[in-house]
């Protein structure tokens, strides 16, 4: 687009001979010389293609230093009465030039605008790059669906480390070393009395120990225990369990918290519960639902037993309170008619994308 300075008729400051001031410049010579430097200047500003050149052109054609006033330098050696004829020249002259510096200017503007809205076009009926949008895994929204009742029902969601020490997950529980309830929560053991937590019951002992009742939680989380892979089997689940403590709280209490949770989640469903045993509960139950005509068991629950109360400093005659845990990975596969555990983790987007 720039033009070389050599293609370009070049203008300069300096006067050329005809311009020469002498002795002898006259009223003709003057009005001559106006006359050529309207025509340059016409030629010049035509040939300019940006304002930056217009604005070099503007200085040396009318500016203090440029042309038009190294001729009315000139004019002073005119007789007095012929000095208005050239003045009036110049006026008109100057008007001339302003109004082609104008008019250029703003017909290199219009070009530069038409260029710019020309390479800055934007197609839009072109198709978009598409991305898909993504969702939550089926899991994670099952957690969320349960966390979300209980924190209705008034609970507090809290969460802990996933390597846990065995006081954590089993002492404290009322399962001491050799009961045989850990062969059922057999897991992966590290080094230093540290191992992968087989409950999410640890995260509910280490609040009580720095939290006085009353207390209401629900603790969702991954846990782990030594299992073989099989359509309902995982070394690596998810749970969610809930621990109320306060005073007065009974089998009716808990009955009704698991019915009310279970309602929720499952639909209007009859719910029942079984004797049951858990080292950390007495009495124990398991909680059936009735889904689609069969009965499902679907989680565990009890009323917290007082040794494991009494471990944390609590006087059982005073406290009581209910617990109870669930699988999340059986919650999801029940609700979704999921046959196979397996398909929650190997990232099948065909299995995936149905939820
Ligand atoms: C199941 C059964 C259960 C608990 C978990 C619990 C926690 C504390 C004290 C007493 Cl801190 N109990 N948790 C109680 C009964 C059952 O889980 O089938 N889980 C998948």
């Amino acid at each position: 687009m720039n033009r070389s300075a050599s293609d370009r008729p070049v203008l300069t400051v300096r006067p050329r001979s005809q311009d020469t001031v002498s002795a002898t410049t006259s009223l003709q010579q003057l009005t001559d010389q106006l006359e050529h430097l309207e025509a340059e200047a016409a030629a010049a500003i035509a040939a300019t293609s940006s304002a930056n050149e217009l604005e070099e052109l503007r200085v040396s054609l009318l500016g203090k230093k440029g042309r038009l006033s190294a001729v009315l330098g000139a004019m002073g050696r005119l007789p007095g009465e012929e000095r208005p004829l050239v003045g009036q020249r110049a006026n008109v002259l100057k008007d001339q030039v302003q109004t082609l510096l104008a008019d250029r200017l703003s017909a290199v503007k219009g070009a530069a605008l038409a260029d710019r809205l020309a390479r800055e076009t934007l197609d839009v009926t072109a198709p978009a790059s598409y991305v898909p949008p993504g969702h939550r895994h089926p899991l994670l929204s099952t957690v969320e669906e349960i966390v979300d009742i209980f924190a209705g029902l008034g609970y507090r969601v809290e969460e802990g480390p996933e390597i846990e020490s065995d006081h954590y997950n089993f002492t404290a529980l009322n399962i001491p070393e050799n009961h045989p309830a850990r062969d059922m929560q057999d897991t992966f053991y590290l080094s230093d009395h540290q191992l992968l937590r087989t409950h999410t019951s640890p995260v509910q002992i280490r609040h009580l120990e720095s939290n006085p009742p009353p207390v209401r939680i629900v603790a969702p989380g991954r846990v782990f225990r030594r299992d073989a892979v099989d359509a309902t089997h995982s070394p690596v689940f998810h749970q969610v369990e809930v621990l109320a403590i306060d005073e007065g709280l009974d089998f009716s209490h808990l009955r009704g918290t698991v019915t009310a949770f279970l309602q929720q989640f499952f639909g209007d469903l009859p719910v029942r519960f079984r004797a049951s045993y858990f080292p950390f509960t007495e009495p124990s139950a398991e909680v059936d639902v009735q889904w689609r005509g069969r009965w499902l068991e679907v989680m565990g629950c009890g009323m917290v037993d007082p040794a494991v109360l009494e471990g944390l400093g609590l006087d059982p005659e005073r406290w009581s309170g209910f617990a109870a845990g669930l699988g999340v990975e059986r919650f999801c596969m029940v609700r979704h008619g999921i046959d196979d555990i397996r398909r929650l983790y190997t990232s099948d987007l065909r299995f995936l994308e149905q939820f």
